[in-house]
């Protein structure tokens, strides 16, 4: 294979314009990411996720954590969080991920996906505290999922699926022009850790 292919691999952009996402594959072994799926899900404090809708509070099936290299605050949904210290674990994955992605990050979003019942409806990670155009890189473990993604114009549609101790890393204009998801489904019956490590400003 041609290292610096630009149509597999790595380096292949799944979007046709207006943004990149890489899809690495499974950058973390069997035995690593047997190990990460289950020592995450017993040391993560893992809560429900509470959002403000018009006023109303909607509390979530999946469940969220939010940690980083200091107390940051951070607003979606109209509900404030705050970030927690990195875990051991969590530190050796930002620092194998920063390797393979030659970018930095400064907290992690993570999501606990308990069945394929659980998924995220269209979004962007838009958040003013995010640092403009900033890599944001998604690590999977546990069951494979479907993810895609949706131009906000054209409404052109990936899809890619998210496979145990995957990497996949959303860059430059993505955010602005594409929304993703992740489609519910009733064929996984297994859950799914997904960490985003991101930038925050502040
Ligand atoms: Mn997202």
């Amino acid at each position: 294979m041609d290292l610096f292919d630009s149509t597999s691999g790595k380096n292949k952009n799944w979007l046709p314009k207006e943004g990149i996402v890489n899809y690495y594959g499974k950058v973390f072994n069997q035995k690593e990411s047997d190990f990460f799926f289950e020592t995450l899900l017993n040391t993560i404090e893992w809560k429900n996720d509470e959002a403000y809708i018009f006023g109303k509070k909607y509390v979530t099936k999946r469940k969220v954590a939010w940690y980083g290299d200091r107390d940051f605050e951070y607003t979606y949904s109209n509900a404030t969080k705050r970030a927690l210290p990195w875990t051991k674990e969590l530190l050796e994955l930002k620092q194998t991920i920063e390797e393979e992605t030659k970018e930095t990050f400064n907290s992690c979003l993570l999501n606990l996906y308990h069945t394929g019942e659980e998924g995220m409806a269209w979004h962007s990670d838009g958040e003013t505290d995010l640092k403009k155009n900033g890599a944001i890189a998604s690590v999977s473990f546990g069951a494979d999922r479907k993810f895609a993604f949706k131009h906000r114009e054209t409404k052109e549609k990936v899809e890619l699926l998210l496979e145990h101790g995957s990497l996949l890393v959303m860059a430059g204009t993505t955010q602005s022009h594409w929304l993703h998801r992740l489609p519910p489904t009733k064929l996984v019956r297994r859950p799914r850790v997904n960490l985003t490590f991101r930038t925050i400003i502040g």
